[in-house]
């Protein structure tokens, strides 16, 4: 095991031995695969009873966890006061707690020296573990850095930078003195970066100098200094030091990260924050163009996030959980931070790519470090099997025992790969459906039931607590099998989103107008003959690019800015390994001469500064118009027909003010 020089500074020199507190023994009950806390209620012999009291009685059922799995500083007295209606999600009120003593403290105490994260950097071979007592003093430091930088309760701390021990760090130090942290993804662009950190008001900016992917590396600090030129919030950068790259320090603004931790002290005084308080916010794309700044609770999401954790994954302490994704998504805040934290797991920080150094990466480790969770995504996947079979065979993966899958749908083609070449059908595959909205996983095989046997390509069954309905055009419940609906949820739970940052009101617009009473996800699903759920896809205009979440209208946005376009439609298409692909429409501007091929590579430009690489178009059609409806609205369901080449399939165009742009239009796409 290598270590770098400038991280062993706080894994080996700084950590103090730690005195045994007694107040841990209830939570050691997590090697059961059930629940011990629920045996009171009596009568609950199987799974399915078990999700039946989950949705009948959501308060007991989630009370008891809450006291059994969380670590309070005062107990509750209300367990839940929700309406779907107004919008309005209180968990646990009353209750007080710290969510980095849930995460890190109460395991420090009892295991100091049991593994909390292991950094798979992108160099093949190079790991640093980390202890949870490591881990708290890091913790420590860092808290104590922010308080020097004047963030207090409620502030806002912006992070943009790898995932890293000092990363987790970050996000946990923000928790620990009541502060709210919103992740960018660092491969985010300035201006996308810019608009983040404006909307959410933060003061505190954590960086990189440089991160490194696929052997690439990024110049982040250089990236943050462009955006910071357009806000003005940010009073403070702190820069970790990643390749220990030469870069431009502003004065009185930027300091070293390692510098200040050095300076500080490791203990910190948890602040005791009510159950409701926010811990972060994560931007992610709706159908609209400004992304929105989902708003999470902190008791609430972190017991969702743990709990499903445990029982979707059946996840046992002193397993290593790969999930490899980044903490700029959901995943990594649920899968990677804090529900293997919160469960006193070891998990999997990976820095890396898929193919990097070669197809074999994911395979190489999992040999390597013994992973006994993989949790990764279908894009992935796609992109894997097109490399052939030996890349996964020639390593040993029986240290697997469950195969994870979020982001997307999971294809057959996939889901048989993922099984037998991966898994030698051997592991469960667990099909996680769930949203940035949702906290946590929603909907999965739940593969710690015992007698559930898998359907390939379906999520299956709705976790613990979780009631999806499905509703016709009309608001009412689809009943019975073998049918088709908008996916609505009907019990609320507590890892539900509280709010969009800033406007409560779009928060309720978007998720609790369409269908009053419900929360609607935006995906439809089908539901077959034996009750379990499939997705069908997005009913609304957001698209799925390996994996990440983008609005159709945020493209068009950039595009349009383009001097010499008037106007943009984009649509998503069945792309083989991205899941969907951009398809752009473009309208040039009366009379406009240029080389179609210069302007189509000024606008994947413009779209990748103002965005991100995945956002890039993969077809720009110019043309003379676009199908509209008489009062002008785009016939976004023609574009996507002749972007999947589905041409003789595009219903009843009659409607449109001139029909005629659509056989221009299809002859265009198919001479491209
Ligand atoms: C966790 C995450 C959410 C959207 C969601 C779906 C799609 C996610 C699956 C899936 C089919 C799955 N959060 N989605 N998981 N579709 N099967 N297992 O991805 O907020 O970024 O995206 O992703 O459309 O609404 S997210």
């Amino acid at each position: 095991m290598v270590r770098s020089v400038l991280f062993s500074r706080f894994t080996d020199k700084f950590f103090a031995g730690f005195k045994n507190r007694s107040c841990l023994a209830e939570f050691r009950q997590f090697t059961s695969t059930t629940f011990p806390e629920l045996a009171e209620f009596g009568n609950i012999s199987s799974h399915e009873d078990l999700h039946k009291f989950s949705i009948q009685r959501p308060d007991k059922f989630w009370s008891v966890l809450a006291r059994s799995r969380l670590k309070w500083e005062t107990d509750f007295h209300t367990p839940m006061d929700c309406d779907f209606r107004t919008g309005k999600f209180n968990w646990f009120l009353g209750g007080k707690l710290n969510i980095s003593v849930n995460c890190v403290d109460r395991w420090a105490e009892v295991d100091p020296e049991r593994i909390a994260l292991v950094w798979e950097k992108d160099e093949q071979g190079e790991v640093e573990n980390v202890s949870y007592s490591q881990l708290q003093d890091m913790v420590g430091r860092i808290a104590n850095t922010l308080k020097q930088a004047g963030v207090g309760v409620g502030d806002v701390v912006a992070l943009y930078m790898p995932i890293s021990p000092v990363a987790v760090a970050s996000m946990l130090a923000t928790a620990r003195i009541g502060a709210v942290h919103t992740v960018v993804f660092a491969g985010f662009s300035a201006e996308a970066l810019a608009a983040r950190v404006e909307d959410s008001g933060a003061k505190v900016l954590i960086t990189a100098d440089e991160s490194v992917r696929g052997g690439r590396r990024t110049p982040l600090k250089r990236t943050v200094d462009t955006a910071l030129e357009k806000c003005e919030t940010v009073k403070t950068v702190l820069v970790m030091r990643r390749t220990g790259a030469e870069i431009k320090m502003k004065p009185n603004r930027d300091e070293w990260l390692d510098e200040c931790m050095l300076r500080s002290s490791p203990i910190c005084a948890p602040k005791s924050m009510n159950s409701e308080d926010p811990l972060f916010l994560l931007y992610t794309s709706g159908s609209t163009g400004k992304p929105k700044g989902v708003s999470h609770s902190s008791a609430g999401y972190l017991l969702y996030a743990m709990v499903t954790m445990k029982h979707a994954f059946d996840y046992k302490q002193g397993e290593l959980f790969g999930c490899v994704a980044d903490i700029g998504w959901i995943t990594g805040h649920s899968y990677v931070v804090y529900g293997p934290l919160a469960n006193g797991g070891t998990s999997l920080l990976f820095e890396s790519t898929p193919v990097y150094p070669d197809p074999g990466r994911y395979w190489e480790m999992v040999e390597r470090l013994k992973i006994n969770h993989f949790y990764g995504a279908p894009t992935a996947l796609r992109l894997l099997i097109g490399y052939g079979d030996e890349y996964v065979t020639k390593y040993d993966r029986s240290s697997i025992r469950k195969l994870g899958s979020v982001g997307e749908p999971l294809n057959q083609e996939a889901w048989h790969w993922f099984h037998s070449v991966v898994g030698e059908k051997r592991c469960d595959i667990v099909d996680t459906w769930w949203q940035t909205e949702t906290g946590g996983v929603a909907i999965s095989p739940r593969p710690s039931a015992p007698n559930a046997p898998l359907s390939p390509g379906k999520p299956q069954r709705p976790m613990f607590g979780m009631n999806p309905v499905l509703l016709d055009e009309k608001g009412e419940e689809v009943q019975g099998l073998g049918v088709s609906g908008s996916l609505c949820l009907a019990t609320p739970w507590p890892g539900i989103a509280r709010t969009l940052h800033g406007d409560h009101q779009r928060f309720v617009q978007t998720y609790f107008s369409a269908y009053p009473g419900y929360y609607f996800t935006g995906d439809g699903a089908f539901r077959d003959e034996k009750g379990d759920y499939q997705i069908t896809g997005r009913m609304d205009d957001v698209i799925n690019v390996t994996g990440h979440r983008l609005g159709t209208a945020e493209v068009e946005d950039v595009l349009t800015e383009h001097d010499n376009v008037a106007e943009a439609a984009v649509v998503g298409y069945p792309h083989e390994v991205k899941g969907e692909g951009v398809y752009a429409y473009v309208i040039l501007k009366q009379g406009v001469n240029l080389d179609e091929e210069n302007i189509r590579n000024e606008l994947k430009l413009l779209v990748k500064s103002k965005i991100s690489g995945f956002a890039i178009p993969e077809f720009i059609l110019f043309t003379p118009g676009l199908p509209k409806t008489r009062s002008g609205k785009i016939m976004r369901r023609i574009l996507r027909k002749i972007a999947a080449n589905q041409m003789d399939d595009l219903g009843d165009i009659s409607t449109l003010a001139e029909p005629e742009i659509v056989e221009t239009i299809i002859q265009k796409h198919q001479k491209k």
